[in-house]
């Protein structure tokens, strides 16, 4: 029997990797089941050169067609191919379709202070309205406002941008594309209007013909290209346009048995949210900070960024230089018999964004706000965790605030469910029921989109049931509320006094 298969690329800030999907049972009667091998995997390193810092894109492609290589060594035939990756970074092309330059890392300094410069200069109702996004320094708009006040030569020659998927894809195929959920991570796509914001690309003296019109995840981009099959000796290939945003890819393979749920996706980012037919652009979003991003099956999601991982892995990479290399279970364990509350932080304060030392900058939060400082590494990563549990409580609250919904309980989904500890922190803090897997969800949801547009599922409802069915879902009931109250009392307070 025909066995549906897909290959996904899941391409995170800290790595990426190539996993077959193939779909069991799919003949009449069976039981249908997702089933899922890792065949690649690779790190995804920052390279700073000069001031800057980049992508190691040529490297990411590099990868890429390891990973189709050994795709078909190992025997599998898939049918297509789709990649996901972070949000808001890019190529920009030339008008020869040639790479100018190599892609900026959204952890740069360059758009440092640009937020306040544009709020100031337009706006934030005016901003909001017109993008429905939270202002995250490193938004394509900044970044792209950086390069026009530095009179960037590569600004004044490109043609087209290529989002970090599209751009991949464009490598592949030859043919260049916007993916829609990307899009709406640019800052400069208007939700309402459902179209590229052109006059603010004008008014910051941006060109307002570098975007494409976006098309919907599921959409064939093309072909593998003669030149890259003859590279790699594969035969043809579709590549699909996936919900290429990984926050979105992940969001579609939430395993949630009613439409209405709140999910975390949680890696080096932990992207709090819920799923929605439409973008909420209420003044009280803006207020807030919350983003609508487009997701796959013509959703919104409503979500917030926060910190998340990225202070614990900043804090293992400085360990290790500093000669305690130490590994995730062995930070957990630490944590685990420190004493609980001891100092708290804020791990959305900007200054965790991409300091040159996060402990120091932990330590000096904590001293900044009048509490004592974690003095080994068990107290940094028990500090780390509580205060991302105590974080999600907050959003989750002002998530069913300005959705007027009550959550029965957080589904947990991404490489960050393997930290025990923090979902056990977080079904504490939020006083309610946490249910974790998959892992893999931004790969799973790839595939899902893949097998879609494929004809192997009717909707994204028959993708999610299919999740249900492939895999293994864990639940952590909320212990020692009355240590959470208090402490989220604790955190509320501190919350207060150092956004004064
Ligand atoms: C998560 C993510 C977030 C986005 C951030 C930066 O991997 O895609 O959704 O805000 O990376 O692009």
């Amino acid at each position: 029997t025909h066995t549906p298969t897909v290959l996904a690329f899941d391409l995170g800030a800290g790595s990426g990797r190539a996993l077959i999907g193939e779909i069991e049972g799919a003949a009449p009667g069976g039981s249908k089941r997702l089933k899922i091998t890792e065949i690649h995997r690779f790190s995804n390193t920052p390279i700073r050169i000069g001031e800057h810092l980049h992508w190691n894109t040529p490297g990411l492609l590099q990868e890429i067609k390891t990973g189709i290589s050994k795709a078909f060594q190992l025997g599998y035939k898939p049918e297509s191919c789709a990649i996901d990756t972070w949000g808001v970074d890019f190529g920009l092309l030339d008008a020869n379709g040639e790479l100018l330059g190599i892609p900026y890392h959204y952890r740069d300094r360059q758009t440092e202070g640009l937020v306040e410069e544009l709020s100031a200069k337009l706006g934030d109702e005016r901003l909001f309205a017109e993008s429905g996004l939270q202002f995250m320094p490193f938004n394509t708009l900044y970044q792209l406002y950086a390069m026009r006040k530095a009179n960037s030569p590569k600004l004044d020659a490109a043609k087209t941008l290529l989002l970090t998927p599209d751009l991949l894809n464009y490598f592949l195929t030859g043919r260049k594309a916007c993916e829609f959920t990307m899009a709406t991570t640019t800052q400069l796509y208007d939700p309402a209007k459902r179209a590229w914001n052109k006059p603010l690309m004008r008014e910051l003296g941006l060109s307002d013909s570098l975007f494409i019109e976006p098309v919907q995840p599921g959409t064939e981009i093309g072909q593998l290209t003669e030149e890259i099959r003859a590279e790699l000796g594969v035969p043809q290939m579709k590549v699909i346009a996936a919900a290429s945003h990984d926050t979105e890819s992940a969001a579609a393979a939430v395993p949630a048995s009613s439409p209405i749920f709140a999910y975390l996706v949680s890696g080096t980012w932990s992207l709090l949210g819920t799923q929605m037919q439409e973008p909420l652009l209420h003044p009280d979003v803006l207020k807030l900070k919350f983003s609508n991003e487009g997701g796959a099956g013509g959703t919104y999601h409503l979500l917030k960024n926060i910190m998340g991982l990225w202070i614990l892995q900043e804090c293992k990479r400085i360990w290790e230089q500093r000669g305690e290399p130490l590994t995730y279970p062995q930070l957990v364990a630490l944590a685990e018999t420190e004493e609980p509350f001891r100092s708290l932080i804020d791990p959305d304060d900007l200054r965790f964004m991409n300091p040159d030392s996060m402990p120091e900058e932990i330590a000096a939060y904590c001293c900044e706000s009048g509490q004592p400082q974690p003095r080994t590494i068990g107290e940094t990563v028990r500090c780390i965790l509580e205060s991302l549990a105590l974080k999600y409580r907050m959003v989750l609250e002002q998530a069913e605030q300005l959705t007027g919904t009550v959550f029965d309980g957080l589904h947990m989904v991404g490489g960050g469910i393997q930290n025990e500890l923090l979902c056990r922190f977080t079904a504490g803090a939020i006083g309610r029921l946490v249910w974790t897997g998959p892992v893999e969800a931004s790969a799973i949801g790839n595939m899902l989109v893949q097998l879609k547009a494929g004809g192997y599922l009717a909707d994204m409802q028959e993708g999610v049931e299919l999740v249900k069915a492939s895999f293994p879902m864990s639940t952590y009931e909320p212990e020692q509320q009355t240590e959470w109250e208090n402490a989220y009392a604790r955190y509320q307070q501190l919350m207060e006094v150092m956004s004064c």
